[in-house]
């Protein structure tokens, strides 16, 4: 941990700490030693993350992480590379690069903390702000529609893609374990409570009803498949939804590579 990051910075009822909290008790239950692992992170109040993890650790330039994530995992595989990002940092300034990730299916876990909007400079709305919402920059409602950060890695290549909130720690961990230890790209999507920004824009109330919101609006994949249109847009699904066994990047890399020391 930094020196000088204590008390933390992060608003009471924020969904970062319950996040955090889940992927160190994964780390620990999986008794990984820290020299094995990189956390990346981009900028943000996500991005502080690292700031509290004794890990090693990279923090760049926002949207960029999965780009500094892709070099770690490509030039030392061993290594156990973990990408922490917000909805700005993963499908909004750094959207290209979390889709080729996915499509590449490189070997490493993002998880990503959606929401649903910008919360570090003041709630400005981002690619996850649902359409019609309030946010700093759409002060009468949101024209745009929202990426669905699951779906994206899913349809690009992702091995395993999850969704939880930190109302639901318990699966929250487990999903993260599964990530940790799947070969190939897996996301973790975590819906998180920014009561400062978004929660307040919206009207969602207090950090105790954001949590019950979490509670009662995500459902099984299966629920939310029964749902009618305009239901789906209040629900969401949390569970594993997408789980396949493609060859990650590395190992094809070695597989063409040894084809091509034969000629
Ligand atoms: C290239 C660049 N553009 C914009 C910023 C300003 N900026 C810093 S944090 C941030 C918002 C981060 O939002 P998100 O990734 O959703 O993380 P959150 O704070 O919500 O956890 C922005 C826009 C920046 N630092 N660098
Ligand atoms: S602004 Fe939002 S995301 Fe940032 S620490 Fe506060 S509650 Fe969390
Ligand atoms: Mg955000």
């Amino acid at each position: 941990m930094k020196d000088g990051v204590l008390p933390h910075m992060l608003c009471p009822g924020c969904g970062i700490g319950v996040m955090l909290g889940a992927l160190l008790r994964s780390f620990a239950e999986l008794d990984y030693c820290k020299n094995e692992i990189v956390v990346v992170t981009g900028i943000g109040c996500t991005g502080k993350a690292d700031d509290y993890l004794n890990t090693n650790a990279l923090h760049v330039t926002h949207g960029r992480a999965l780009a500094f994530a892709t070099g770690i995992k490509a030039f030392k595989p061993g290594l156990k590379v973990v990408v922490l990002m917000g909805d700005g940092d993963s499908v909004t300034i750094g959207g290209n690069h979390f889709i080729h990730a996915a499509r590449r299916n490189i070997d490493l876990t993002a998880i990503v903390i959606n929401n649903f909007n910008f919360g570090m400079t003041g709630g400005q709305a981002s690619g996850t702000t649902p359409g019609n919402k309030i946010s700093s920059t759409t002060l009468y409602g949101n024209p745009e529609r929202d990426f669905d950060v699951s779906a994206l890695a899913c349809v690009a290549g992702a091995n395993y893609v999850a969704r939880s909130t930190p109302y639901h720690s318990w699966a929250l961990k487990q999903h993260i374990k599964e990530a940790l230890t799947k070969k190939g790209f897996s996301l973790v999507e975590v819906i998180s409570p920014c009561p400062t920004n978004y929660g307040k824009s919206n009207e969602m109330g207090d950090p105790l009803k954001m949590l019950r919101w979490l509670k009662d609006n995500g459902v099984s994949p299966e629920e939310y498949e029964q749902l009618g249109e305009s239901e789906k847009s209040e629900y969401f699904a949390i569970g594993t939804l997408c789980n396949r066994n493609a060859p990650d990047f590395n190992t094809r890399y070695e597989e063409i590579r040894a084809k091509a020391s034969n000629f």
